[in-house]
């Protein structure tokens, strides 16, 4: 989130879309239920199906699964042709007057550079044209036709409200209904935020929807102020701490990224992502990148981690390609991984196109599941009658099931969707032979560590040479953990300007990531966490409520990354002068000499508004990007590509050109795409999703869960159930070109059939919770049915649309 959980209650118009936060996020929502109170806040909903959320909104929009860059793509042209926009905000903040190179240009569906060969794009085009200063030309006027503002406005107009009605299957009076709300909080008075989760993420254009929804909140000046924001809700309790930890596989902690193969070069490593300023003024904070990645292998490699090796670059993986889900699952199929470790994950279950996932785990020598529970996946081998139909004697894997403890029985840190770390204590002691995961992967590591020692091997420096320097090495707690993310100083940490003003000695921990060095001198696992754990302790176990504003920063309550900062860019809530926009709303505000009120600034708390140092500091230029010009796979602007699997085989805006039906941009495996249907014999589309009585797939080995939420069930409307000649509590079958489920009929008004160029589509609804193992009834798992392709950048899989057959059973 930029923004936190708390300042929902801020807002005067909410947009839920592609989410469904009563469900999924009941208790996020009360703050929803707040603004709705308290300030008779609006709540907008827009999804495929009528859903709880849907059920306390103001307004509902129904939307086709796969559209919803069509829709806002329309919201961004109804706003710059209404004249819909916040001007002062935009003029100053966003990076509408830079100018486009002359080469950039699109046609048809396609951007500048693209190579379909590859199915990628040579980005250099995208970028803006440079002055003889080496700084980004710009016009503030916006009438230089290359401007971004004139290249968005154009690149808009072909996105009509006609054309959501004819692509969404959303009516033109609904979609202008929602244009008008949304509209609303052009003014500085204002504010409107944007809820979303899956039903954004979850598609082959996910991240591109999300660029859309953050275009539509900075037309609006809604980015950086109190009730404003694009607030993603994230999932498992700490999957924000997972991503800001780097546990995806091309991240590092902090949001660093791991090198290419290509990239051997240490200097050249960081002088592609140490940026500089491309306006003057500027602050780039991605400048000091150095400090952050040496501070980093410092907190690796320790004592061995020195200037004459670069702290040990060569010790860190260089990639060749991306090892995200679908390509570990891919490389698995064909044979070329001999083990794996799930740990907290049931990809049998969780991940596309089950038949894929079970013939390619029956392809491991070994598997290890670190895992409370007995799972999908941990029994992938066994059958299970129709639900999980398989020949135990000809699959040879040996599964190892390593019982975990989970949150409850640990005590540690976890980080909210509002970057919040929260210190929590342990609750109970784990059953059994359980043990933690830190426990035992510390274990792994160190039992890895004496097979090097004792056979070598083919490079074991990267192993040989981390330090491990906790009490225990057996078993490091959770406060030696968090001390080392937090960073620490190695020898004593000066004043960069004056040398004589020692701001950490030799030992301390950190007071926050402006103290990291690139000498040598610090160390910190995660440089964002810089903060979390001072001199003054842990500061994520902080427990005071206190809200003197009352705005619900409440910047005494556990500790925020970065900087416990609570709103993100809230230099853009006052005008250039450093006056608040909203005085009802404030944030911050320059009282002549600093930056004061209820947050922490953007940046130096005595940078004068008359510098110049714009809000948006982590981009070069200072500004936020309309224009995506280093960003995603598929372009700059984000443009409408059909799902994988498309109810209409042809991209409506561009019918001719079958190169851009679907992403051109997205990864796609050769056996996975002659996987995919058609909706010549698979007539309807999907969508999967979350109920409140769940989780996932594991409170279904939970009694209470098992009752209130038994047995497996399939949601259809009215219309299509009589289309297919079914009554509530018929069973049917669904089946895709990968595989079918049988469950019972839940016969719906909340899901209507839409009209989409003039055809008539069907949208099926499928609750993702049920699998073969667990305390409620049997069921099949409903990634039987979903496609393996991911979005072009994130890799996520697109479980929200694709294309299925419903039938009696
Ligand atoms: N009770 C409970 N809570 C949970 C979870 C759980 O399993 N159970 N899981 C947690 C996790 S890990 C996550 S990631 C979050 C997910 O939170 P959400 O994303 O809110 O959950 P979903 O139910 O997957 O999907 C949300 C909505 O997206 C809609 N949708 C589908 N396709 C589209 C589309 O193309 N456009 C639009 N606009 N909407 C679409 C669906 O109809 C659905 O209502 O929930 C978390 N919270
Ligand atoms: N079709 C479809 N598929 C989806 C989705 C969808 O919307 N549609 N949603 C996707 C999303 S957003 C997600 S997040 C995934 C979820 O996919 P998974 O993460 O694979 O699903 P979970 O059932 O949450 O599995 C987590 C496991 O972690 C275990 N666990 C709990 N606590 C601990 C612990 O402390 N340590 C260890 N080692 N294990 C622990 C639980 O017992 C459980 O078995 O599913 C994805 N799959
Ligand atoms: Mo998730």
């Amino acid at each position: 989130m930029t923004n936190h959980w708390v300042d929902i209650k801020n807002a005067d118009v909410i947009l839920v879309m592609g989410g469904n936060a009563a469900e999924a996020h009941p208790c996020g929502f009360k703050w929803v239920t707040e603004a709705k109170a308290h300030r008779k806040a609006r709540l907008i909903v827009v999804d495929p199906r009528f859903t709880r959320t849907a059920s306390v909104a103001d307004y509902y929009a129904q939307i086709r699964t796969g559209s919803d860059i069509v829709f806002l793509g329309g919201v961004i042209n109804y706003l710059l042709t209404n004249d819909k926009i916040q001007h002062e905000y935009v003029k100053n903040y966003t990076d509408m007057p830079f100018i486009v190179r002359e080469d950039f240009s699109f046609t048809d569906g396609l951007y500048s550079g693209y190579n379909a060969d590859k199915r990628s794009y040579d980005k250099s085009s995208w970028d803006y044209e440079r002055g003889d200063d080496g700084f980004a030309k710009i016009d503030p006027t916006l009438q230089n036709p290359r401007c971004v503002y004139q290249l968005m406005k154009q690149h808009y107009s072909r996105y009509t409200p006609e054309q959501v009605e004819k692509i969404c299957g959303t009516p033109k009076e609904k979609f202008l209904k929602v244009c008008e709300m949304l509209a609303s909080t052009a003014v500085p008075g204002r504010a409107g935020t944007i809820l979303y989760a899956l039903g954004w993420t979850h598609h082959s254009v996910g991240s591109q929807i999300i660029r859309t929804g953050a275009m539509v909140q900075l037309l609006l000046g809604n980015i950086g102020i109190a009730g404003g924001g694009m607030n993603a809700l994230r999932g498992h309790s700490n999957i924000q701490g997972l991503t800001d930890l780097g546990l995806m596989s091309n991240l590092l902690p902090g949001y660093m990224t791991l090198p290419m193969e290509a990239e051997q070069d240490y200097d050249a490593f960081i002088a592609k992502r140490a940026t500089q300023p491309l306006r003057p003024n500027q602050l780039s904070y991605w400048r000091n990148y150095r400090a952050f990645h040496v501070s980093f292998m410092k907190s690796w490699w320790g004592d061995n981690a020195t200037a004459e090796n670069n702290f040990g670059y060569d010790y860190l993986p260089k990639l060749d390609k991306s090892y995200d889900m679908l390509q570990v699952f891919e490389l698995m199929n064909q044979g070329k991984m001999t083990g794996y470790i799930a740990q907290g994950f049931n990809p049998l279950a969780a991940a596309p196109n089950k038949a894929k996932i079970g013939a390619s785990l029956a392809r491991l020598k070994w598997l290890v599941i670190m895992d409370p529970l007995a799972t999908e996946t941990s029994e992938f081998w066994k059958n299970f009658g129709e639900f999980n139909d398989v020949d135990p004697a000809s699959i040879q894997t040996e599964v190892f099931r390593l019982p975990t403890t989970c949150f409850a029985e640990e005590r540690g840190s976890l980080v909210s969707s509002s970057r919040v770390l929260q210190w929590h204590w342990q609750g109970a002691v784990g059953p059994g032979e359980s043990k933690s995961d830190l426990e035992i992967m510390s274990g792994l590591w160190l039992r890895i560590r004496r097979a090097y020692q004792e056979k070598g091997g083919k490079y074991p420096d990267p192993i040989l040479k981390m330090s491990w320097p906790y009490s225990d090495p057996e078993s490091p707690t959770p406060e030696e953990i968090a001390m080392e993310f937090n960073g620490k100083a190695l020898a004593d940490v000066t004043d960069a300007t004056d040398k004589t003003k020692v701001l950490a000695k030799k030992g301390e921990q950190l007071a926050g990531f402006a103290q990291l060095r690139d000498d040598g001198s610090t160390a910190s696992g995660c440089w964002i966490f810089c903060g979390s754990w001072t001199q003054a302790g842990n500061q994520m176990g902080r427990r005071d409520n206190s809200d003197p504003t009352g705005i619900g920063n409440t910047l005494n309550w556990a500790w925020a990354w970065p900087a416990n900062r609570r709103i993100l860019y809230n230099r853009a809530s006052c005008d250039v002068s450093g006056k608040p926009f909203d005085s009802t709303r404030k944030l911050i505000a320059w009282n002549g000499t600093a930056w004061t009120g209820a947050d922490v600034p953007d940046f130096k708390i005595d940078e004068p508004p008359e510098n110049g140092m714009n809000p948006f500091i982590m981009n070069p230029e200072g500004v936020a990007r309309f224009f995506s010009r280093d960003g995603l796979v598929e372009g700059p602007f984000p443009e409408h590509y059909e799902p994988f699997e498309t109810p209409l085989g042809y991209n409506p805006l561009h019918p001719e050109n079958k190169a851009v039906v679907s992403n051109p941009a997205a990864r796609v495996f050769p056996d996975d795409r002659a996987a995919f249907g058609t909706h010549e014999n698979f007539p309807h589309t999907a969508t999967t999703y979350r109920l409140t009585e769940h989780f996932h797939y594991w409170t279904k080995h939970a009694r209470l869960n098992a009752i209130i939420q038994p047995q497996q069930f399939v949601e259809i409307g009215e219309d299509l159930a009589k289309e297919v000649g079914v009554v509530a509590g018929d069973r049917v079958k669904v089946s895709s070109n990968r595989g079918h489920i049988i469950a019972v009929a839940l016969v719906t008004k909340r899901i209507k059939p839409l009209m989409i160029e003039g055809k008539k589509v069907q949208t099926v609804g499928l609750p993702l919770h049920w699998g073969f193992k667990g305390l409620a009834k049997p069921g099949y798992l409903v990634n039987t049915l979903t496609p393996s392709v991911g979005d072009g950048n994130s890799q996520t899989p697109e479980f929200k649309s694709f294309l299925v057959k419903v039938e009696k059973a």
